[in-house]
């Protein structure tokens, strides 16, 4: 069997949580490729709230496996806390792998994350301070540590040598910190992995799994504009976060990639800085940001909102090479009469592109498309046939603009409110 991904397609917090829940029962195995704690995959049934961070989302499904794969960066910390806060829910732990070759998160790489957003001033990232880039600088630089190596006899030696470094840097930027305090909270959460978690060898645990048939479902974390390579640079996330980065995060062979589902809210949000072309300063943004309490997951920051951006949704699907588009939140459009589409931007010379340029922060206008918004509640509607017919226009305009099929188009929190399309 093939590798299914399921990804992101704006700058994270399309709603993927809610999809991987809804895909999860159709995998045996769940693996997360990339990112970290900077990561807040939201799952609502039974009434409660799931928030998860480093935890793949098929970890609420008896039978389904869940990988953190080695293109993951993992505090070991924040994920103890997270296992702690789902022991109440006779969640099997046992099904829960971890690869050897997944990086450490260190509580220093976070007091770096902190310092160097500090020393940016008013050009900050405003990244979510959870040490990600530090991190991946230091598995780039080849220094990392990697959570094989917390079983080894020299781990200890190997740490403080590590951390001696960081240390010079913090002192540079005159960072206050409790060493031993961080330590000793670090080196419990690493005898609690120790004791019950599953360090396995990722990639022949996943390639086993692909050659037995067995289904896998790879769940990204962010967005595809945030990629490193691809997104708004530099005001984005330190790893790939686009299809490609399942490859080399999980050690999954090009040939073995199936399906690739490309998340997309109805609209566009964004934390942190960097370029929005499509941003509202406006009435309208506050109400979009209202409708679709759009705060942060992760850290509980206000997001961004602004109208859909079709040349960016068009690059993000053939970055991709999404199969299958799923769109979310439709229903936080529901009080508009009329809704606005981004079909190109207008550059400083006049001309129209729909090219994403190289450099978005310069100033780009977008050129909008005015479509009916359908105005009405979509409270109790559980079929496409019966949404309003300026729904379906709006989904039918996507389409058509970025040339893959919408097959999900999700209407509110809920399970039931997830709507397939035949
Ligand atoms: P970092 O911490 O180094 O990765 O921050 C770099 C930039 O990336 C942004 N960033 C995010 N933006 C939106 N959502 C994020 N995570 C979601 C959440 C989870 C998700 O709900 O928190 O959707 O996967 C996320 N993570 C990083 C960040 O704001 C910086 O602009
Ligand atoms: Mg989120």
């Amino acid at each position: 069997m093939s590798v299914d991904i399921l990804l992101g397609l704006q700058w994270g917090d399309e709603g993927k949580g809610k999809i991987v829940d809804y895909l999860a029962p159709k995998y045996d195995n769940v693996a997360r490729f990339q990112g970290g704690p900077n990561a807040g995959h939201t799952l609502e049934f039974d009434g409660i709230k799931h928030v998860l961070h480093q935890i793949p989302s098929g970890i609420f499904r008896p039978n389904a496996k869940n990988l953190i794969g080695n293109g993951v960066v993992l505090d070991l910390v924040i994920f103890k806390r997270e296992v702690e806060g789902l022991e109440q829910y006779n969640v099997n732990f046992g099904n829960l792998q971890i690869s050897k070759k997944t990086q450490l998160i260190l509580p220093t790489h976070r007091l770096l994350d902190a310092a160097y957003e500090k020393a940016k001033g008013d050009k900050k990232i405003g990244s979510t301070l959870k040490g990600i880039g530090p991190t991946y600088q230091d598995k780039i630089g080849r220094v990392g540590l990697r959570v094989g190596d917390i079983v080894l006899d020299n781990f200890k030696d190997k740490y403080n040598q590590l951390v001696a470094k960081h240390q010079l840097v913090l002192d540079e930027h005159q960072i206050e910190y409790n060493l031993d305090e961080l330590n000793a909270e670090f080196f419990t959460a690493v005898e609690f992995v120790k004791s019950k978690f599953n360090i396995v060898d990722g990639e022949y645990e996943i390639n086993q799994a692909i050659s037995s048939n067995e289904t896998v479902l790879a769940e990204g974390a962010q967005g595809s504009l945030l990629d490193i390579d691809f997104g708004s640079y530099p005001f984005v996330t330190s790893s790939n976060t686009t299809a490609a980065g399942v490859c080399s995060g999980l050690g999954v062979a090009p040939r073995n990639i199936g399906e690739v589902y490309g998340i997309f809210k109805a609209y566009c949000t964004r934390v942190g800085s960097g370029p929005f072309p499509t941003e509202l300063f406006d009435e309208i943004g506050k109400k979009i940001q209202k409708e679709g309490n759009e705060f942060g997951a992760t850290t509980g920051r206000e997001r961004r909102c602004g109208w859909l951006d079709l040349p960016a949704l068009k690059y993000a699907c053939m970055i991709n090479g999404v199969t299958q588009l799923f769109m979310m939140k439709a229903d936080v459009l529901n009080i508009f009469e009329e809704i606005k589409v981004c079909t190109h931007y207008e550059l400083e010379n006049g001309e129209n592109t729909d090219v994403l340029p190289f450099d978005i922060s310069v100033p780009i206008k977008p050129v909008y498309q005015t479509l009916k918004g359908w105005n009405q509640s979509l409270e109790g509607i559980d079929t496409y046939d019966g949404f309003p017919q300026e729904l379906k226009d709006y989904v039918d305009f996507i389409e058509k603009e970025v040339g893959v099929k919408i097959n999900i188009v999700s209407v509110g929190p809920d399970r039931v409110q997830t709507i397939v399309r035949e």
